[in-house]
This record gives C-alpha cells, sequence and structure tokens, in this order.
C-alpha cells in the first residue's frame, strides 16, 4: 500500500519573508509515530511542509493530513485536491478533534483524538476495504505502541530532530489549552513505560534531546526512574517544567540536571495573580515565580518564561511589567502569546457566550492576533503591545541586563550566546535552512547548553520522601510506574507554545 502523510504549513512558515527557524526545529513525530503502525511492506513517506515543498500531483493508496488550527484551511486544500482525484483521505489532530463536522467536509475519515488506537483499528477497515467515516479514541496507552518511524524523518532539515514524547497530556485542566478538548472521552495524561522510553532515547544519535511532553514532571514517580535511567548517558536535553515542579518535589529537579537537563520551559503565563484563577491555572497561584529561576539557575538551568497576554484582568501596563520582571529575574528567553480561545476549549466557551469572538479565520489564531473582545485593552493595543514585549525583551540592553543578573562569567556569557543566538541571527538561520545545512548548528547550540565546557554534578536530596508522601505507585501494566490519580494537583506545564 502507498501511503503518504502530510504535516500542511501555516501559511507564513511557507513565506519567503517570515524567519524559518522556528518551523525547521522539530520534525513531525505525530506521523512519525503513526507510520510505525503501518507494515513493512507498505511504501510510506512523511511531508513536512513547513521545511519542504509538497507536490500534490501523485496518486497514493492513502493520504494522512494532520491538522493544526493554523494549518487548518492548508489541510483542507490539500485533502480536497486529493479526493478530487478518488483518493482516499485521512484528517485527524487537534483541530479535527476539536472540529469534526468541519473536517469531515474535506475527509472521507477523519479521527478524534490520539490515534494509537484509532489508527490500528482503521488501518485493518481499510485494508479489509470498509474504512469507517469516524473514528474517536478511547483507550489511551502507549503500552506496546511501536517504535517510532524516524528513519522517515529527514533529520538534516531540522535544528533539533531529536524531539521526543515519553507522555500524552497532561494532570491539569487550563482553560486556554487544547488539552482538554483533545484527550475528552478517555485518559487525560497517561504514561510510556520507562523502560521503553529509555530505550527510545538510547536509539537517538547524537547528544541532544527536546522533550516535547506537555508536563514531563506531571508524574515524580515516573520522571524520577525516567532520570535515574539516563544518568550517565551524557545527553544534553531540554523539557517543560513548572513553578510547583521546580519548588516542591525535593530532589526532582537535581535529578533532571545531573541526568542533563540544561534548559526548562515554564509557564508562568501571567504576572497578574487574578489571572491565574480566571483562567483556572490554579498550579500556579501563591508560587514564588523569583524562588523558580533562581533554583533552576543556580543548578545551571536556563529557563524559557512564556507569557500570554490579554487576559481579563490585563490593563495597558501588562507589557512593560511583564518584560520588566522577565528582564530582572535573568530569564534566558521568553515566549510572548496573544490569548487565543481554540474551538472547543473552556475559553472559548466562555468568550463565545459572552459573545467576544470576532471571527472564526482560523489562519488567525496563531497567538499573533487578537481574535476576541479583550476585556480592559483595545484589540490594536493588545496587538501592539505584543510585539512590543518581543522587542524589548530582545533588545541588547535587556540581553545584557538579564545577563548581569548572574555574577559568574561563564553563565553571563551563556545568556547572552542564548538569548541573541535565538533572536539577533536571524539571517545566518535563514542561510542554514535554505541551504539544507540548519542541522551543522546543532554541536553550538550543544556547546551553549553546557555552558561552554562541563558541567558539575548535583547532589540530590533523597526523594524517598516524595514517592511516600504524596503518590501512591501502582505497576503499569508494562510494569512502570504511574500515578493513581491522574487530576494531581502539583507542578505546572504549558504543553504549548514553546518558541515564539
Ligand atoms: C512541537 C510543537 C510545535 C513545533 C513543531 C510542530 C510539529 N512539527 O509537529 C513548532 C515549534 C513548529 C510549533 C509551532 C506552532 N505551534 Co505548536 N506545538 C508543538 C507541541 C509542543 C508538540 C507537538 C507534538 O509533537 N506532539 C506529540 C505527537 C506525538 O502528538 P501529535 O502531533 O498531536 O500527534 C498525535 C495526535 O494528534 C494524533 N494525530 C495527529 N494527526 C493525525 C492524523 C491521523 C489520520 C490520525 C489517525 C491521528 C492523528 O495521533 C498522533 C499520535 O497520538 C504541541 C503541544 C502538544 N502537546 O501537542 C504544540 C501545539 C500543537 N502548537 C500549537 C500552536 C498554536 C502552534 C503555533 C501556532 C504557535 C505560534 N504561536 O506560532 C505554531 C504554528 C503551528 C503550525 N504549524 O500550524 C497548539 C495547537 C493548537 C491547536 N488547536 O491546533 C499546540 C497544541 C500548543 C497549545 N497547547 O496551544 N509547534
Ligand atoms: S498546565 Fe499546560 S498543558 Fe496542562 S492544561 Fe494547563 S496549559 Fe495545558
Amino acid at each position: 500500500m502507498r501511503v503518504k502523510m502530510i504535516l500542511p504549513a501555516l501559511t507564513e512558515a511557507t513565506s519567503p519573508f517570515f524567519r524559518p527557524i522556528k518551523y525547521s526545529l522539530f520534525p513531525p513525530l505525530g506521523l512519525a509515530t503513526l507510520a510505525g503502525f503501518l507494515a513493512e511492506d507498505d511504501d510510506v513517506s512523511i511531508w513536512d511542509e513547513h521545511v519542504e515543498k509538497v507536490a500534490t500531483d501523485d496518486e497514493p493508496d492513502l493520504v494522512v493530513i494532520q491538522a493544526y488550527i493554523t494549518s487548518a484551511r492548508r489541510s483542507y486544500e490539500i485533502a480536497d485536491r486529493y479526493r478530487a482525484r478518488g483518493v482516499h483521505v485521512a484528517l485527524g489532530g487537534l483541530h479535527v478533534t476539536s472540529l469534526p463536522e468541519e473536517a469531515q467536509a474535506h475527509a472521507d475519515t477523519v479521527f478524534l483524538g490520539p490515534g494509537e488506537d484509532t489508527w490500528p483499528a482503521f488501518l485493518r477497515d481499510f485494508r479489509a476495504g470498509r474504512p469507517a467515516a469516524r473514528y474517536a479514541s478511547q483507550h489511551r496507552t502507549l503500552l506496546g505502541v511501536p517504535p517510532i518511524r524516524r528513519d522517515l524523518i529527514k533529520r538534516h532539515k531540522y535544528l533539533v530532530p531529536n524531539s521526543i514524547v515519553v507522555s500524552r497530556g497532561c494532570p491539569h485542566v487550563c482553560d486556554f489549552c487544547y488539552k482538554v478538548a483533545f484527550f475528552k472521552g478517555g485518559k487525560e495524561f497517561y504514561l510510556q513505560p520507562v523502560d521503553s522510553a529509555l530505550a527510545e532515547i538510547n536509539r537517538l544519535p547524537g547528544r541532544h534531546l527536546y522533550f516535547l511532553d506537555d508536563h514531563l514532571f506531571g508524574s515524580p514517580p515516573f520522571a524520577s526512574a525516567l532520570f535515574d535511567g539516563m544518568r550517565g548517558m551524557g545527553r544534553l536535553w531540554q523539557a517543560a517544567g513548572t513553578v510547583k515542579a521546580v519548588l516542591e518535589q525535593p530532589g526532582l529537579v537535581e535529578k533532571a540536571v545531573n541526568a542533563g537537563l540544561r534548559s526548562l520551559f515554564i509557564g508562568f503565563e501571567t504576572v497578574n495573580a487574578a489571572n491565574l484563577s480566571e483562567q483556572r491555572k490554579f498550579q500556579n497561584i501563591g508560587r514564588d515565580y523569583g524562588a523558580a529561576i533562581r533554583r533552576l539557575h543556580e543548578l545551571g538551568v536556563m529557563v524559557n518564561g512564556s507569557f500570554v497576554f490579554g487576559m481579563d484582568q490585563d490593563s495597558p501596563d501588562v507589557f512593560d511589567r511583564t518584560v520588566e520582571w522577565a528582564v530582572g529575574q535573568g530569564i534566558e528567553t521568553a515566549t510572548f502569546h496573544i490569548l487565543t480561545p481554540y474551538p472547543d476549549t473552556a475559553l472559548y466557551q466562555r468568550l463565545d457566550n459572552e459573545n467576544r469572538i470576532v471571527h472564526r479565520d482560523w489562519d488567525l489564531y496563531d497567538t499573533r492576533h487578537v481574535v476576541f473582545r479583550p476585556a480592559r485593552l483595545g484589540p490594536a493595543q493588545l496587538e501592539a503591545g505584543y510585539w512590543r514585549a518581543y522587542r524589548d525583551f530582545y533588545r541588547w540592553s535587556s540581553i545584557w541586563r538579564g545577563a548581569s543578573t548572574t555574577s559568574a562569567p561563564r553563565d553571563r556569557l551563556r545568556h547572552i550566546s542564548y538569548a541573541a543566538g535565538w533572536k539577533k541571527f536571524e539571517p545566518l538561520w535563514d542561510v542554514l535552512i535554505r541551504g539544507g545545512q540548519v542541522l551543522h548548528a546543532l554541536p553550538f547550540l550543544e556547546f551553549i547548553l553546557e555552558g561552554f565546557g562541563r558541567h558539575p554534578t548535583t547532589p540530590e536530596p533523597s526523594d524517598r520522601r516524595l514517592a511516600d508522601r504524596e503518590f501512591a505507585l501502582q505497576p503499569l501494566d508494562g510494569g512502570a510506574l504511574q500515578p493513581r490519580d491522574v487530576h494531581l494537583r502539583d507542578a505546572e506545564p504549558l504543553g504549548n507554545l514553546r518558541l515564539g
């Protein structure tokens, strides 16, 4: 069977005027995961429109398309083209799950939720000549999932080809997040057995890893076992964590650091506490953000802080206050977003009920445009403030001031190199990407992450209290550990917008 898998790009990613480094970071893991379920003699290819042109004039037996909200329009366009020639089109992913009726008009089969259960079921039906029009995921497990088909990924086209996901979902329920909508009808947070996660890591060449998990620390027993297993592997890695995980899980961050953690994405979201309860981001309330940052810096971990503008308590001073705070804390990189109500989220429902959604042009639901009526800001003011926040945070003077919060010369240099490397050398990134050479920049990233030399091992306090006190453990089917209750009130991640 000839199967063509496509990750369509949002319009701007294909524009010659938009810096493409952000879109050349991570390969399409979702499709490579699904490809693992195909048979050895199937002829399968994966196409990522963010990094290559995708021809649509061929006639495979099956076309598989993954749609995010920002690429929904393009996904439908490609789907329509293939269907016009009689090719069976399967559409899945986050946006399809949020709006299945909309997607159904452009597909022979739509998939709701994660694909590990529905996709093999569909393949059986398709091969038998009776595919259904819709499959909804219910049975959620990562046990027995075949290895990701990394051989189908064009590694040289990405700066970070070793992205990896060892869990799905998150234990929290923030109003604005895609999570509840995507995982409804089944488990909302589940883990790969530790052994198979370690085996997956072992299969990856080189040193650098980027964990795309929404909340790598979401199950402390799992994270602890994973970090123990990774110790001594010589890896350098980045991930998403939470203020609470940093402050309140004894020994866990030290374990992560000794296993190679060098930069952590943290969803601070807002410096305005009243916003947190409005967005049900309870896990951040009352936490000392500054203490979390200091602790990470002491351990040699850089911080990528994520902030959202436009919540109902935000007034015109929010931009300057946020940037000032972030720079003053010595945060190395920051990601800013305009609050965006993804369909089928609680936030969308609330704004829709209040008649505050102004349009449904999904192309513009990219966290850079205002698509609703903000409470205390004008839409133009919100967009202008968002762009100004980026400019102000990444000014040379801010980078220097942020770096000066540390006294160690090597940490200062690392701060400057990392922040500047990300935002100040866009023409250089363009040249590397267009020349298909972006992977050659990876050793520099590793060198900076490593702090230009070896990193000392950090003492780990005993973490027995952690397991005893907060989490009763039960063996997962495969022998790994899993929290009994997925609604843990522990740390926060932002399962989302890593690099702006
Ligand atoms: C890595 C990542 C990126 C990377 C690369 C994306 C890539 N190559 O896939 C980069 C940096 C480019 C990126 C950019 C953006 N991203 Co992004 N990103 C992610 C992140 C963190 C991980 C994605 C991932 O690899 N997951 C792991 C794999 C295994 O899961 P998966 O891809 O979802 O695939 C599974 C299922 O979806 C399903 N499935 C998917 N397709 C299909 C098809 C079929 C037929 C079937 C059966 C099943 C199926 O099965 C797969 C296996 O379970 C997610 C958060 C998240 N947890 O998903 C956000 C996320 C996808 N991003 C998001 C957004 C908004 C953006 C940006 C607009 C951000 C911005 N401000 O610029 C841009 C533009 C994205 C675009 N191209 O349109 C949102 C999407 C919201 C939505 N409703 O669509 C998310 C969910 C973050 C969030 N919480 O808001 N992103
Ligand atoms: S903590 Fe992050 S991933 Fe979890 S629900 Fe909230 S925003 Fe989503």
